[in-house]
């Protein structure tokens, strides 16, 4: 059996709460430095300030009957405090789970069931959404708290619940003691993902996840530069990649970060220039907007050092044209799952390898293994990229029988994804053999997208692939449908119905397609490669 190895050596495993890690301050940030910073409203948190306002949220979760274990739902586009939210039910040995802003009610309501969150922290913008959810699941009103500091129809901003600014420190919550055995079987993040299959899971990452994975990282990123930067948090923080790159890691690191609470090029541009931005972690169409938007000639980005992409291929043309364009910009791409804490590769800036994901991260063991026959890829040749290692989820939430699918009895976390490495250990995504698409770094499962589908009276059947759209640097889903007998519904009608349903990131921005049957496998699975096919085939004539 081939295993293939970090260049790095193993890094000691921090086995401990995941505030206390990341607080920790091995970077050696003054309670006095700036750690957060609204782009938009210029509000600042210093290091100091965050820490404290941290445990203060935590008290007053404790004082409102927050419990060990208990499970904090955070539904919020991105906002300048959000670690604060995050870190506090982490450091009482709670949860949090973490939703995607877009979400509608139904999607929301299925997050916080299969979760059991009983606490919401939410934006006014969203309230609406999240009343009505924690209405469904019996959240009571009182348990609903807000980002800002305005009350909204009787709610309140979290910050109400602080115990008062006097309280002694030796007062507030402590983060509970979670050294050794406890951190790896303790859950402190629960994010959503499709996984290889299916509809969106609860991925339970523990203590000693989190904390290993940023450890893991961090040799990657300190080939060249001092880790204390200015850091822009453009990534959604309540994706994996957000969470760990753009909190654990930010503040572990020590950086200052800039946080901009949803993409739009003229803020982004602008925060950068504002704030002198050094260090970005970003998505291929946001390189793709820096690349050819002519808007973005109108700032200076001078201040740039390092730009990592993920969560989606990066095409070695794009990065190459980043990189000319901006020569003063070292460039590299990582690779990450949200059950893998997320990253089990990254590329070193000092050595870029375009088109590559990097090589592996420390602490990792990963096999190439060939699908059809389930042995070792032979030399050369690709192989489905399998993955051993502290930062290897502990299941999917409620479902063992998931779990059991995607992490085998060796312990080797199957990804779904097909790569192949160079003698140099540099690996290449060249295929994706799970159902999940990428909208611009967002997860799209076809199989949510089937249902919501085939729940619509006038639709016999119907089955959704991505395919791929160039000029935005992304996979976009497309919908093969089978009209009911005497339905006459339009594709407009289709993409409408789609729309009304569900969040934006999934809608059917690939198209519809109207076809006799769908192809399906003898035990009934949709053949969604003869699907591909036949889309590359008429592409090609
Ligand atoms: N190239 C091709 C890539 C790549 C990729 C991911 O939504 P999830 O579960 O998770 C993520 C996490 C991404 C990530 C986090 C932290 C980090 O440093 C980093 O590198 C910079 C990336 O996206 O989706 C997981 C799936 O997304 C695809 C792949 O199919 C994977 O299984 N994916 N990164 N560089 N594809």
């Amino acid at each position: 059996m081939t295993i293939y190895r970090s260049p790095f050596h193993d890094t000691k495993l921090p086995s401990t709460n995941a505030y206390t890690f990341t607080t920790s301050n091995p970077n050696n940030a003054p309670d006095s430095q700036v750690l957060l910073i609204d782009a938009l409203t210029k509000k600042r948190i210093t290091y100091g300030e965050w820490k404290r306002d941290t445990r203060r949220f935590a008290t007053g979760l404790v004082n409102n009957g927050f419990k060990r274990g208990d499970v904090v739902a955070v539904f919020s586009f991105n906002q300048y405090d959000y670690s604060i939210v995050v870190f506090a039910p982490i450091l009482l040995g709670g949860i949090v789970t973490t939703v995607n802003s877009a979400y509608t009610v139904p999607e929301l309501i299925h997050q916080l069931e299969d979760s059991g969150a009983t606490f919401i922290v939410t934006h006014p913008e969203l309230l609406a959404t999240a009343v009505e959810a924690a209405k469904k699941v019996g959240i009571p009103p009182q348990r609903i708290y807000l980002f800002g500091e305005e009350a909204v129809n009787g709610f309140k901003p979290y910050s109400s619940i602080f115990p008062p600014l006097s309280t002694p420190e030796s007062q507030l919550a402590q983060p509970v003691n979670l050294d050794g055995e406890p951190a790896a079987t303790t859950t402190a993040v629960i994010c959503y993902s499709s996984g290889t299959t299916g509809k969106s899971k609860g991925v339970e990452l523990t203590h000693l996840n989190l904390c290993s994975n940023a450890a893991q990282v961090s040799p990657t990123d300190s080939d060249m530069t001092p880790l204390q930067t200015v850091h822009l948090a453009v990534l959604p923080l309540y994706h994996i990649y957000g969470i760990q790159m753009c909190m654990n890691v930010a503040i572990f690191n020590a950086s200052t970060t800039v946080v901009l609470p949803k993409f739009n090029p003229v803020d982004f541009l602008q925060a950068i220039q504002e704030f002198k931005v050094q260090t970005m972690n970003l998505v291929p169409p946001q390189i793709l907007m820096l690349v050819k938007a002519p808007i973005v000639d109108k700032y200076d980005l001078s201040s740039v050092r390092r730009i990592t992409s993920g969560a989606a291929p990066c095409p070695p043309e794009l990065s190459v044209a980043l990189v000319q364009k901006f020569p003063h910009i070292y460039f590299r791409q990582g690779y990450g799952m949200s059950e893998l804490s997320p990253v089990s590769h990254a590329g070193l800036y000092t050595s870029p390898v375009h088109g590559s994901i990097g090589v592996v991260a420390p602490n990792c063991e990963v096999r190439l293994v060939d699908p059809e026959t389930g042995m070792d890829a032979a030399p050369g040749q690709s192989g489905e990229i399998w993955v051993r290692g502290p930062n290897v989820m502990k299941g999917y939430r409620n479902n063992p029988k998931a779990t059991a699918e995607t992490i085998d009895k060796d312990g080797f976390l199957h990804t779904g994804d097909i790569a192949t490495v160079d003698r140099h250990g540099h690996f290449f995504i060249v295929d994706r053999m799970k159902e999940l698409i990428k909208y611009k770094g967002f997860q799209v499962a076809p199989a949510e997208l089937e249902a919501v589908l085939v729940a619509n009276p006038e639709i016999g059947d119907a089955a959704v692939i991505g395919v791929e759209n160039k000029a935005e640097a992304t996979e976009v889903p497309l919908a093969f449908v089978v009209r009911a007998p005497g339905s006459t519904i339009t594709e407009q009608q289709v993409s409408d119905y789609v729309a009304s349903k569900v969040a934006n990131h999934k809608k059917l921005r690939g198209g519809v397609r109207f076809v006799e049957i769908i192809p399906k496998s003898a035990a009934g699975k949709i053949l969604r490669k003869d699907l591909r096919a036949l889309v590359a085939q008429e592409k090609a004539t």
